[in-house]
């Protein structure tokens, strides 16, 4: 099977995986969890999951306990978007090829979906419990899932990037920048490879290995996000282009130029595949996932 056939039955596959462990819409919190599926069904990419899923088979995984986590990093992710499309943060009508989920159900439905997301990512994670292996590897799973999320993660991220709107463009260092690529990208990306390593058993050693990786591609990927917003096709971004520029923002991209960040999202892009070389053994799929990334156009 070529590499975009594989790509696209693992998707689908992560997409049956989620729909599983959604709730149902049913009883007085039928709206907001509506909401809840209305975004998390939107669709997009599921890279996430699948980094997860991927990094678990590299480390030799090959039971269903790292199922829960991939849903619940996908409702970690799109309670992220929802949130971030919200009047109060980026105000944007589109999203996935849809409506934002606060321009159909109103903005406090969409807070409070985007919090019941949130709480059900980790009531679903809770289910790798009931599995009979691995109880210590779950726990262990657990704390790097919720780190990576929240004020020491993506949360820490979005907080400075909120306020870096608000500096003079001569204050955002690139020292700034990258604290923000870090956190608000980069550590639901590390996420899913350190708690798909973690699952599977993998050492410290290589844990560490997969927070480093997931690191580079969050770079990568960040950047190529501000490329697109650039120089995207809106149609099949599924979202307005030149956001940043109506923010105001200062990106990698209008810091570097366009030029310099392409060569470094090439340049992010090999150092995690490095990362990756080194472990005892490789999953072709993943590496070829990490390089596809690196020419993404959604
Ligand atoms: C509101 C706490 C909070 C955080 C928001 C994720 C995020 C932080 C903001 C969204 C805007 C943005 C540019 C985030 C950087 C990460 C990113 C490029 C997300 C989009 O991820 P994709 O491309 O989306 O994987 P799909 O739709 O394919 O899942």
């Amino acid at each position: 099977m070529n590499f975009e056939a594989e790509l696209q039955e693992k998707a689908e596959q992560i997409d049956q995986i989620i729909k599983a462990y959604l709730p149902k819409e049913e009883g007085y919190q039928k709206t907001v969890i509506e909401a809840m599926n209305y975004s998390i069904l939107a669709g997009g990419k599921r890279l996430r999951p699948m980094l997860m899923q991927e990094t678990f088979s590299l480390f030799g995984g090959n039971s269903r306990i790292v199922e829960p986590f991939m849903a619940a990093i996908e409702m970690i992710h799109t309670y992220s978007l929802v949130h971030d499309d919200l009047p109060s943060m980026d105000n944007d009508e589109y999203r996935r090829g849809r409506k934002t989920t606060h321009t159909v159900y109103g903005e406090g439905m969409a807070v409070l979906a985007g919090d019941g997301l949130l709480n059900f990512a980790f009531e679903t994670a809770c289910k790798a419990f009931t599995f009979e292996q691995a109880t210590l590897e779950v726990a262990k799973a657990m704390t790097v899932f919720a780190e990576k999320a929240g004020i020491y993660g993506m949360i820490g991220g979005q907080t400075a990037d909120i306020e870096a709107e608000k500096l003079a463009p001569e204050k955002i260092t690139e020292e700034l920048l990258l604290f923000i690529h870090k956190h608000k990208t980069a550590a639901l990306l590390q996420s899913a490879m350190m708690v798909g390593a973690v699952l599977a058993g993998a050492t410290d050693e290589e844990v560490a290995c997969m927070e480093k990786a997931g690191y580079y591609m969050g770079m990568a990927f960040q950047i190529q996000d501000d490329i697109l917003d650039v120089i995207g096709n809106q149609e099949i971004l599924g979202k307005p282009i030149g956001s940043d520029e109506k923010n105001h923002k200062v990106t990698y991209v209008s810091i570097n130029g366009l030029e310099k960040s392409k060569e470094d999202v090439k340049n992010f892009t090999e150092q995690a595949i490095q990362c990756l070389g080194g472990m005892e053994k490789r999953n072709i799929f993943l590496e070829n996932l990490i390089r596809k990334l690196s020419s993404r156009d959604k």
